[in-house]
């Protein structure tokens, strides 16, 4: 299994959670990844997903790719083009071309950032509720989701597009208590994903389950996904939110367009 992004905030969360008796987990990024431990099946390979020679040799021998690499907040349009949606559309036809039957992509809250948090019925959201991105950052997303869609009608490739919400230790403000995906939660998620027998195509939001929770937990649930976390026990510590915590995507609503953040 190839998971990109592997030295970014998810994936290094992801490094122990995911490992398994018998998985062997390829370790794509382009930054420096520490070693293998003693006993850790897993194979650094230092590169981008740019680059299609590349992401050919990291999904050489894989069967699924969980792909968390790219920018994971604003940027500018020209890097959020090349990295997030034509990174994504590399790391999609390297996977097809190497046969790789599963392709799980992080998409994010920020995909749907100015749906109203208002909206969230007593079930939440819905995890396909149509895209309003707040954000290049948010656009990228939405693509990456089409790209999913497309790969898997073309070419039968199962892919799963999680829409993130806020995966971090433990939220850090008021608005994060409605989105946090605790790293237990999302190792959790992702090998639901990971082991349904055939998902298709599904977009899906990733969160635990949070007393003030906004997204809807069913159509993660139908792929397996039993979350065990409630960001409640944090609400005590929990930085105020500003106003624009009335849309989803809180303060990228606000953020300059284009300017990292
Ligand atoms: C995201 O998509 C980002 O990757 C993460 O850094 C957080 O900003 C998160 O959304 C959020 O909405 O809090």
């Amino acid at each position: 299994m190839l998971i990109t992004g592997a030295a970014g905030v998810v994936g290094t969360m992801m490094r122990s959670r995911l490992r398994r008796e018998g998985r062997v987990l390829r370790l794509l990024d382009r930054e420096p990844l520490p070693p293998a431990e003693p006993g850790e099946a897993v194979e650094p390979v230092t590169g981008t997903l740019t680059d299609p020679d590349v992401m050919a040799a990291a999904c050489d021998g894989v069967d699924a790719i969980v792909h968390l690499g790219g920018h994971s907040r604003e940027n500018s349009w020209a890097e959020t083009l090349a990295v997030n949606i034509d990174g994504t559309h590399t790391v999609l036809e390297a996977a097809r071309k190497a046969g790789v039957g599963r392709v799980i992509l992080a998409s994010s809250n920020h995909a749907a950032g100015f749906r109203l948090v208002a909206d969230a019925g007593p079930d939440g959201l819905p995890a396909d509720s149509p895209a309003r991105p707040d954000t290049y950052y948010g656009v990228s997303k939405a693509a990456i989701e089409a790209l999913g869609s497309l790969y898997h009608s073309r070419f039968g490739i199962d892919v799963i597009c999680i829409r993130i919400g806020a995966c971090f230790e433990r939220p850090s403000d008021v608005r994060a208590l409605s989105l946090w995906l605790s790293p237990d939660d999302a190792g959790r998620l992702f090998e639901a994903c990971l082991g349904h027998p055939s998902p298709g195509y599904r977009v899906i939001w990733g969160v635990s389950a949070n007393t003030r929770g906004v997204c809807s937990l069913a159509e993660a649930e139908e792929l397996g996904y039993r979350p065990q976390d409630d960001s409640e026990r944090f609400a005590a510590g929990a930085a105020p939110s500003d106003p624009s915590a009335r849309y989803l995507g809180g303060p990228f609503t606000t953020a300059a367009l284009g300017e990292p953040n």
